[in-house]
């Protein structure tokens, strides 16, 4: 029988189209679902494409593959990964690798990691990103687990991975959870990024009476500059399709209620836990949230409210303003991203190097942009920044952008255009930049009704005044 390079199990459109680059890259990969149906259709449709083995059952999958084994789960994330893992491990050996490459919590990831390495597997979560179209022509991949692990798998998934200037877009991330918490923040990033699109689209809109046509061509002007990236890309796309049985934009008789799968609610989670304030990811996931509350919409619709953009106010100069707005909430959003990485990377200890992910989000990812190579840049610079905010290249646009920002979030406001990304994204940029901020009272406050005490400017120590007593400060 063959001996197979590497095995795919779960052979759904992510699993089909990951096995199908492998093939298509010269490995001879074993292929193996639940229902032999997947299997038997992914030979006969594609079998010409390369050097498949088409396996039954999980040992026959499993005496299929050359020593140490490369097996790559991907099912469902959940219930069905842990099912899968247990209906493999035991036909495994120690040495061998078993991948997950679904949407996995990293916690779920690192509870998986530790039992199998009690039993000598490597077990590696790899984040994958880029979509079906990403596991067929080349994803971003985001491999953890052992060091060790990654010389044998890497050559094969950076061989299939996206490249961008001649380099993969895959490199190991970090042991145990490090690839699925990286692809976690990925995608609270791109929940970011869509919203902030999204609301530059409905400024423009209800602000000037731009057609999605005309705002597609905006959008297509935007993506030759300093905004180029796939999502700028794909809303022009979207905004220029015409509905065929009503012949109206498609974007009109879409329903107006966003849906999320949970990657960006876990992003938010987890940032709340480790306290990093990532106000553009959440505000993108509570935008979604308020678009599906139809019984709150239908509710509070018919508030007070300004009614519409007065005609004249606003002219040609608004797009730009827009366009910079966007720009400077996006470097945010992304700050915001790479910040809980470095947190998440601190906490658990997996020396996660923010320059090298930023080389593979680059390509074959959702995010990928001209933008994620100036992020790049800034890490890989000789006095990497605190805040990418920080970062000469950053500094200067952020400048560029700001009046320009300040005028769209006031106009939003002034005109009553929901824009919360785009607003909180600023209220983060000047609670950086700020000298004193407001916290001094909320201690103050905490102080009062709890005695939680303060610190001062100008001494050490805590201290408590005595608000119920004579009101004198006691601490030091
Ligand atoms: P799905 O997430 O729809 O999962 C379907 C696959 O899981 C089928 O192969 C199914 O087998 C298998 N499966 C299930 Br469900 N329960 C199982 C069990 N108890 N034992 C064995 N197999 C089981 O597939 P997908 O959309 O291709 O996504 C695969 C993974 O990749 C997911 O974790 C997803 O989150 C992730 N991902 C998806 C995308 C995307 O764009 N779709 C992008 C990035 C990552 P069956 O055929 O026998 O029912």
């Amino acid at each position: 029988m063959t001996q197979a390079q590497i095995g795919v199990t779960g052979l759904a459109v992510m699993g089909a189209n990951l096995a199908r680059n492998l093939a298509r890259h010269g490995h001879t990969v074993a292929v193996h679902n639940r229902s032999q149906s997947r299997t038997k259709t992914l030979v006969e449709e594609h079998g010409h494409e390369g050097s498949f083995v088409a396996c039954e059952t999980p040992e026959e999958f499993v005496a299929a593959l050359e020593r140490p084994r490369r097996v790559i789960v991907m099912v469902k994330a959940g219930a069905p990964t842990d099912a899968v893992i247990e209906e493999f491990a035991p036909l495994l050996e120690p040495g061998d690798m078993l991948v997950d490459g679904g949407n996995a919590h990293f916690l779920d990831t690192r509870r998986r990691e530790a039992a199998l390495r009690e039993r000598g597997i490597h077990f590696v979560g790899a984040g994958v990103s880029g979509g079906e179209e990403g596991a067929l022509l080349g994803p971003s991949i985001m491999p953890g687990g052992s060091k060790e692990s990654y010389e044998a798998l890497g050559p094969l998934l950076e061989d299939i991975a996206a490249k961008v200037d001649g380099v993969p877009c895959c490199t190991h991330i970090g042991p145990d959870g490090a690839g699925h918490f990286v692809k976690m923040v990925h995608n609270g990033i791109e929940y970011a990024d869509m919203q902030l699109i999204a609301e530059a689209y409905d400024l423009l809109r209800q602000g000037l009476g731009l057609s999605p046509s005309q705002l597609a061509d905006v959008f297509d002007e935007w993506n030759r500059g300093e905004l180029s990236s796939y999502l700028i890309e794909i809303t022009a796309e979207v905004l220029r399709q015409v509905d065929a049985s009503t012949g109206k934009p498609l974007v009109d008789v879409i329903a107006d209620r966003a849906e999320q799968k949970g990657t960006g609610r876990w992003t938010v989670q987890i940032a709340l836990d480790l306290g990093v304030p990532v106000s553009g990811i959440a505000e993108a996931v509570f935008a979604r949230s308020v678009s599906g509350h139809a019984d709150l919409r239908e509710a509070a619709r018919g508030l007070p409210g300004p009614s519409g953009v007065p005609a004249g106010v606003l002219d040609e100069s608004f797009v730009e303003d827009v366009r910079r707005a966007l720009y400077a909430s996006k470097i945010i959003a992304y700050a915001q991203g790479f910040d809980q990485i470095r947190a998440g990377s601190a906490e658990y200890g997996w020396e996660v190097d923010p320059g090298a992910l930023a080389t593979i989000w680059r390509g074959g990812c959702i995010i990928r942009a001209v933008f994620l190579d100036r992020i790049r840049e800034a890490y890989e610079s000789e006095t990497p920044p605190v805040t990418l905010l920080t970062a000469p290249l950053f500094v200067e646009a952020l400048g560029l952008a700001q009046d320009s920002w300040r005028r769209v979030v006031a106009r939003a406001a002034e005109f009553g255009i929901p824009a919360p990304g785009f607003s909180t994204a600023l209220a983060y940029y000047d609670s950086l930049r700020a000298e004193r901020l407001p916290a001094a009272l909320i201690q103050g406050q905490r102080d009062f009704f709890g005695a939680h005490t303060y610190q001062r400017t100008d001494r050490e120590g805590s201290f408590h005044t005595l608000w119920s007593g004579d009101r004198s400060e006691i601490g030091g």
